[in-house]
């Protein structure tokens, strides 16, 4: 019986481009058969899309890449009851991971890793280009750049590689198919035929009409004033908008990379009256932000972090707990 290969992944940058060099290194017997479970960024239960008896006879194959194990817990322990071999890759936090000898799991939350620096980590460097431009693309600047200089990358790759990260990386962000520009599968059929990130931002116009609609969406953010000011940070408060669905996640990281001493918040308003929230730690001291978002139900890791649904009338205690949160100054 010929297995069936199922790659899982996030739809931003970071797990596109995990997914591609896991798939660039070991390509599978047949590359017709492998099929592609994915979604928006804010899609985290990806599993539940699978039905379990994909799994029949034993001969499901998944690779999940970069979408925490936690919130796919129930699909995936029914799919391993299934008789599904799975491995995992993510930085997120997992919360318990079954113990199961068909589950192999790759998860470091250290907040210096993206789920494609871990699979260069297991590939040697052999595709280290997409994992810089997946490192560029989750907020990674630095060690992105490190990583790319030390493999002989010059200031001009590097700096199409970060538009690569960045574009693919907003492409992710929106709340339907109707907010995006191409959507994640799609985008992700368009780059899986480049061996080399570098060739696919020569080729493919799509990567320099992500970049204009981000510049656009994120000028438009700019303009807009900070709610509440504190020691802490800054918190915003956006409308709902097709730019603002989109742009939230970036400019919560350019409000981080702008203002390295202060933590930020940027949230914005939802049809019901509730709101969504990208909070950043400081740059330089990522700690906690999972943390603070898990008490108002959300997630995330150290240095980022956010909240899916904030009821209206919690949004005076988010404030004050992102504002009396420790920030470690
Ligand atoms: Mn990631």
């Amino acid at each position: 019986m010929r297995p069936v290969e199922i790659d899982v992944f996030n739809g931003d940058a970071d797990g596109l481009f995990a997914a591609h060099q896991l798939r660039l290194a070991e390509p599978g017997p047949d590359p017709g058969a492998v099929r592609i479970v994915t979604g928006l960024k804010r899609e985290i239960a990806l599993l539940d899309r699978i039905a379990p008896d994909a799994a029949a006879g034993g001969a499901l194959q998944l690779r999940v890449f970069d979408i925490a194990l936690g919130r796919n817990l129930a699909p995936l322990q029914r799919l391993l009851a299934a008789g599904a071999t799975v491995r995992w890759f993510d930085h997120h936090h997992a919360g318990r991971i079954p113990e199961h000898p068909a589950l192999q799991t790759l998860i470091d939350v250290a907040p210096d890793v993206c789920t494609s620096l871990l699979v260069d980590r297991v590939l040697g460097g052999r595709y280290r280009r997409w994992a810089v431009a997946a490192a560029f693309g989750d907020n990674l600047a630095a060690v992105a750049h490190a990583l790319g200089t030390s493999s002989g990358l010059n200031e001009g790759e590097l700096a199409q590689l970060r538009e690569l990260g960045e574009a693919v990386n907003y492409n992710g962000y929106g709340e339907t198919a109707a907010d995006v520009l191409i959507e994640p599968a799609a985008l992700y059929g368009r780059l899986s035929v480049y061996g080399d990130p570098l060739e696919f931002v020569g080729d493919d116009p799509i990567v320099s009409e992500l970049a204009a609609r981000r510049r656009a969406d994120l000028a438009t953010a700019m303009q807009v004033r900070p709610w509440r000011e504190s020691a802490a940070g800054a918190v915003f408060l956006l409308p709902d908008a097709g730019w603002s669905r989109r742009v939230l996640g970036a400019f919560a990281n350019l409000l981080a990379e702008r203002s390295s001493s202060g933590a930020s918040a940027v949230l914005k308003a939802r049809d019901d009256g509730s709101y969504m929230a990208s909070v950043r730690a400081p740059v330089e001291r990522p700690r906690g932000t999972d943390r603070l978002c898990r008490r108002f139900g959300g997630d995330g890791r150290a240095g980022a972090g956010g909240i899916d649904r904030l009821a209206a009338e919690d949004l005076e205690a988010f404030a004050r707990a992102f504002e009396q949160h420790d920030w470690g100054r």
